[in-house]
């Protein structure tokens, strides 16, 4: 039976490759992704987070913890995406700029491969004009910006500006998320939808998509 409290200890420390073996293993059990992800994977996230807060460890220990989380996403990804599914609509994603942070990124990501939206990924630290230049090259239906710094979440008011000023704010609905966004904060910079986590997202996506 699936180890959740082994491949968390072992993503703590950095561990990635066996945190993938550990995943693989799993899925052939027939543990559904999800709780690999929830119970294994993010659960370690969350304790790295607290330790990193109260100064128990450092940048170096998240980065690796962070690394061997995206090893485990890896496995995971294919997973929790159904390649049957018909294109629906297309998503440019992005951290914003400033923000280095993409592990929330790409699990919205993810999602939005798993519900057969197209996903245009242009990593982290993101430039406003990059995020508008991508969405209208490819005419984009969604611009979805996360950010987990309360220093840029503040850059999502610029993507809104730089879609009005591009002449595309009428064609694209502008999708925040990240830690420290809130629905008040969606709504003060203009932008169209906050989702509170990858799931929502993608199901609100979803629906700009199909509607
Ligand atoms: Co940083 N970091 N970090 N960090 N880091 C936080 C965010 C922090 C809360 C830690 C803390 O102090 N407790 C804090 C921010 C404080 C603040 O602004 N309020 C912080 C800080 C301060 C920093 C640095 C400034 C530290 C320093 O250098 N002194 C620095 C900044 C670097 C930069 O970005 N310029 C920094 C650096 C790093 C690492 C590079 C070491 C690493 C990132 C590695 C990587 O991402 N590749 C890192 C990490 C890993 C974290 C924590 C521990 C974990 C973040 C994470 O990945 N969580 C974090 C503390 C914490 O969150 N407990 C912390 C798991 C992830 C799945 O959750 O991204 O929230 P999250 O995504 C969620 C939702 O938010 C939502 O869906 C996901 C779940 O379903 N979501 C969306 C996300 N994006 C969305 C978009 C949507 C919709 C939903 O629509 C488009």
């Amino acid at each position: 039976m699936a180890d959740f409290e082994k491949i968390s200890e072992l993503m703590q420390k950095g561990k990635a490759d066996e945190v993938k073996q550990l995943c693989a293993e799993a899925l052939e059990e027939g543990v559904a992704p999800k709780d690999v992800l929830d119970m294994a994977l993010l659960a370690a996230m969350n304790i790295v987070g607290v330790k990193f807060k109260n100064n128990e460890v450092f940048v170096p220990e998240v980065l690796i913890a962070a690394r061997a989380m995206n090893f485990g996403l890896e496995i995971l990804k294919p997973a929790m995406v159904d390649d049957d599914i018909e294109e629906i609509g297309k998503v440019v994603i992005g951290t914003v700029k400033g923000d280095l942070h993409d592990i929330g990124k790409n699990l919205v990501k993810i999602m939005f491969e798993g519900k057969g939206l197209t996903v245009i990924d242009l990593g982290a630290d993101v430039s406003a004009e990059k995020y508008v230049e991508a969405a209208s090259n490819e005419n984009a239906n969604v611009i979805a910006c996360s950010a987990l710094l309360t220093t840029t979440m503040t850059q999502m008011e610029a993507i809104v500006k730089a879609a009005e000023d591009a002449g595309i704010r009428d064609k694209v609905t502008i999708m925040v998320g990240g830690a420290p966004v809130t629905q008040k904060f969606c709504d003060s910079i203009g932008a169209d939808i906050y989702a509170a986590d990858a799931a929502t997202a993608s199901e609100k996506a979803l629906e700009v998509c199909t509607k």
